[in-house]
């Protein structure tokens, strides 16, 4: 096919590339091309401009000599490519033109594209949200992750549980990606260590290779496109003969099955790690072929070969899921390529920055000594280095002699009440082998230096900064909301999409009768969508006059699902109470996955379930309240729930969300946010001034006052008749009756185990603040004055001014 680039090609060349994929890529007549056909060829299509432009992009960065920053990730939570892509090369109209000589529309084509579900939730999307920045501000960026065939698992309800299918959604996809089989790379696995002439010897490996799957991540209206390269593991073939020569068929077959399941499965766990040894091994397999692969390009490009590796390679470690990165570049340092320890450590530290994405404590991973040291014996070997080093040399000249500190800094933790083993904290690995180790949002930071690593940050003033989160205003408000994006360029022009700072001038419409009509009009409009997918997702109708009130997130106790539905219940006792007052309509909407295993997460679950059942089938209330637990929240139905919402839950216990990005989603759609000042919230609230945002509930220091002074949640619950009444009839068993037991452990959780998120420490505060959200509503003009100014103050949150931060504080780009 010629090469041409997406500036110049027209509607009919594409068209005739379309063609040309259904009858040769695809194999098919035209005559019985579906729709699903007609993607397909469209996505090679783009597919191949985008592999154009990742050549073009490579050609000028190795002739301007730069700096690329390398996103390791074990998530990209990247969400349908073609129609953002479209957009961002400029053919959006000629795809439609070419589509429609064709007799196909590109919405009906664009909704048959999967949703490519890498990630769990927050932490990955922020990495394609980082992906879609770096490109649209022309930074050289490759993204590494894993090609997992399945994505997040598919959630649906029965009797109102959860239930996991798997994502098998790489099936019959012949369009994904490209793969690069040149550029595959051999990992090894067990073996032991020998020392060979005084050097270390990582010996009887069993090995298996990773082969690249190169997606281009097009940036908004800019030449450059950057690869997201993700591996899929397979058995070593030409690189294992030697194994094979040997005979050595029986230990082939074992390596053969781990080989054909490390790149299998998404671990749907956000927060809990599992400590199985498969996840080890992910990890472990996707750096080393990540690191080779940079280590690679870098010698290619670089004559100076090591000499300018610090100055031309940052590596982002997302979290600590790649932490293994750390010793796996000093191996090849110093035992293939003759550093000695001190310089191998002094260059890793130039290379890596962490960040850290979450405070609790069972979220911060931990491997037990003894696993490491048989999947990765030289591994372990070379953490010990470290730790010897950083606790004998760094630690003992701030602290002399003093053996407490030096146990509590320790990167290997002894064995204690929690655990009979020795184990590796892989966070203290990250903190020592980086120069840079970051929170996500200001709040989130400061209680990083100050309560997860407070010795480390004395030890190093400088290292712990804050990077607060940021969404690309691509996705999230231009392709997800596309009228109130037109209104926007209308009234201010386009250039919001690459400097969201210019939303600020949209304040002075917020008080335009004018403006506020179309303003809200067009959200009415969204919510019409959003109507028509819940009655076909759950069955029954809402109306776009109520209040849409959204909860979107992963399900977590600390995020506090479970308050929400606790204040639903007294709305709804209070309504049947009093069925006459004046009150707007109000839908509650609910999207959240729970793991797998996380019981009492599922648990609330169900009771949502089970009280949308009853709310939504009861006539006293005249629809007056509606619940909806929208099934499979995934980044595709984001795309619709958060252009149609009105208010914005982010109720989470104050000092437990590292930073959110939902919130900045929904505001940037002009919803109203009700939050505690907890993660990004804290900025949005500064951002938009208290007067526009509903602030509620226990602050970080009084959370923290509260436990020291002993929270008996017993007490909240005799003081309050309401809420009383309410756990009591959660408890009783009248919400599932086939299960009269079924959320006793919620009520449990939340009364007899100390309600630990504090959950009705923070009821009434809650109630309260959504007392105001009505009194609010019921003054159309104060609101979408509000909605407004929540949508013009959010050029701050702007994922290009988070990567920005990063080239300026870490990356130095
Ligand atoms: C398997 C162990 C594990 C542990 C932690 C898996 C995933 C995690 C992540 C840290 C969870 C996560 O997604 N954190 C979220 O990161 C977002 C982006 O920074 C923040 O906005 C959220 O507040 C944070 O919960």
């Amino acid at each position: 096919m010629n090469k041409i680039g997406p500036a110049k090609i027209d509607a009919k060349q594409l068209s005739q590339h379309i063609l040309d994929h259904i009858s040769r890529s695809l194999g098919i007549p035209v005559t019985e091309a579906t729709a699903k056909d007609y993607w397909e060829a469209l996505n090679l299509t783009v597919r191949d401009l985008g592999l154009d432009g990742i050549r073009e992009t490579r050609q000028k960065e190795q002739d301007e000599k730069a700096r690329r920053l390398y996103y390791f990730s074990l998530e990209f939570l990247i969400g349908r490519l073609l129609g953002n892509n479209l957009h961002n090369l400029g053919i959006y109209e000629k795809a439609e033109q070419a589509l429609r000589e064709l007799g196909v529309e590109l919405t009906d084509v664009l909704e048959q594209e999967y949703d490519p579900a890498l990630g769990n939730g927050g932490l990955g999307r922020l990495a394609a949200c980082f992906m879609d920045s770096l490109t649209t501000l022309d930074k050289p960026a490759i993204g590494y992750g894993i090609n997992y065939r399945f994505g997040l698992f598919r959630q649906s309800f029965q009797n109102g549980r959860q239930i996991e299918k798997p994502d098998s959604w790489r099936e019959d996809y012949n369009s994904w990606g490209k793969c690069r089989t040149k550029r595959k790379q051999l990992v090894r696995l067990y073996g032991e260590v020998k020392n060979v002439n005084g050097r270390a010897a990582w010996e009887n490996t069993q090995n298996l290779e990773g082969l690249p799957w190169d997606l281009p991540i097009t940036g908004y209206h800019t030449d450059t496109v950057n690869t997201l390269r993700l591996w899929e593991s397979r058995p070593a073939g030409s690189f294992d003969l030697d194994r094979f020569d040997k005979g050595d068929y029986a230990i082939s077959r074992k390596i053969e099955v781990l080989a054909n399941n490390i790149s299998k499965v998404l671990y749907p766990n956000d927060e809990h790690p599992e400590g199985k040894e498969l996840r080890l091994i992910q990890q472990y397999f996707f750096v080393a072929c990540s690191l080779a692969d940079v280590i690679d390009r870098h010698h290619r490009e670089n004559e100076e070969g090591w000499d300018n590796f610090a100055k031309k390679v940052a590596i982002q470690l997302n979290d600590t899921h790649p932490a293994i990165a750390v010793p796996e570049l000093m191996r090849v340092l110093m035992d293939e390529n003759d550093f000695g320890f001190l310089n191998a450590l002094e260059l890793c530290r130039k290379v890596f920055a962490y960040t850290n994405h979450t405070l609790l404590p069972e979220a911060l991973e931990r491997w037990p000594q003894s696993l490491i040291g048989r999947v990765l014996p030289r591994h372990l070997q070379i953490i010990h280095l470290i730790n010897d080093y950083f606790l004998n040399t760094e630690v003992e000249q701030q602290w002399p002699g003093d053996n407490t500190m030096k146990r509590r800094l320790s990167i290997v933790e002894e064995p204690n009440d929690y655990s009979s083993q020795p184990m590796i904290r892989m966070a203290y690995l990250s903190v020592v082998g980086s120069h840079k180790v970051n929170g996500v949002a200001a709040l989130h930071s400061k209680l990083v230096q100050s309560n997860l690593f407070p010795e480390f940050n004395t030890l190093w003033p400088e290292k712990i900064i804050n990077v607060t989160n940021g969404v690309t205003p691509r996705r999230w408000l231009a392709y997800c909301n596309p009228k109130l994006a037109g209104l926007i360029d209308d009234t201010i022009g386009n250039g919001w999409r690459k400097d969201l700072d210019k939303l600020d001038s949209l304040h002075v419409y917020a008080d335009d009768p004018k403006f506020q009509k179309k303003f809200a009009a067009i959200k009415r409009e969204n919510k019409e969508v959003l109507a028509t997918i819940i009655e076909k997702e759950c069955g029954f109708k809402v109306s776009a006059d109520a209040i849409f009130d959204v909860q979107a997130k992963r399900l977590h106790e600390y995020k506090r699902q479970q308050l929400s539905l606790l204040h639903i219940m007294a709305l709804y006792r209070r309504l049947l109470a009093n069925p006459e007052t004046d009150i707007p309509q109000r839908v509650f909407i609910f999207c959240a996955k729970a793991a797998p295993g996380y019981t009492l997460a599922k648990v609330i679950i169900h009771a949502i379930n089970k009280l949308a059942e009853r709310v939504n089938n009861d006539p006293r209330i005249n629809d007056k309240l509606k619940v909806v637990f929208l099934p499979n929240y995934r980044v595709s139905l984001a795309e619709k729930v958060i252009p149609a919402a009105d208010v914005s839950e982010q109720i989470s216990t104050a000092g437990f969300e590292a930073s959110g990005t939902g919130n900045m989603k929904l505001a940037l759609n002009g919803a109203l946010t009700i939050g505690t000042l907890d993660g990004a919230n804290v900025e949005i609230a500064e951002e938009v001034g208290d007067d526009n945002i509903f602030i509620f509930g226990l602050t970080v220091d009084e959370v923290a006052r509260l436990r020291h002074k002993g929270y008996n949640p017993r007490d909240v619950y005799n003081a309050n008749e309401e809420l009383r009444n309410i756990l009591d009839w959660l408890g009783s068993g009248d919400l599932c009756p086939e299960d009269a037991h079924a959320f006793k452990p919620l009520v449990h959780a939340l009364l007899d185990h100390g309600d630990y998120f504090l959950t009705l420490a923070d009821f009434a505060a809650y109630s309260a603040a959504h007392d105001q959200i009505i009194e609010t509503w019921k003054d159309p003009q104060l609101w979408w004055k509000k909605a407004i100014i929540n949508c013009a103050s959010m050029g701050k949150f702007s994922s290009d001014r988070s990567i920005k931060d990063y080239c300026q504080m870490i990356w130095n780009m």
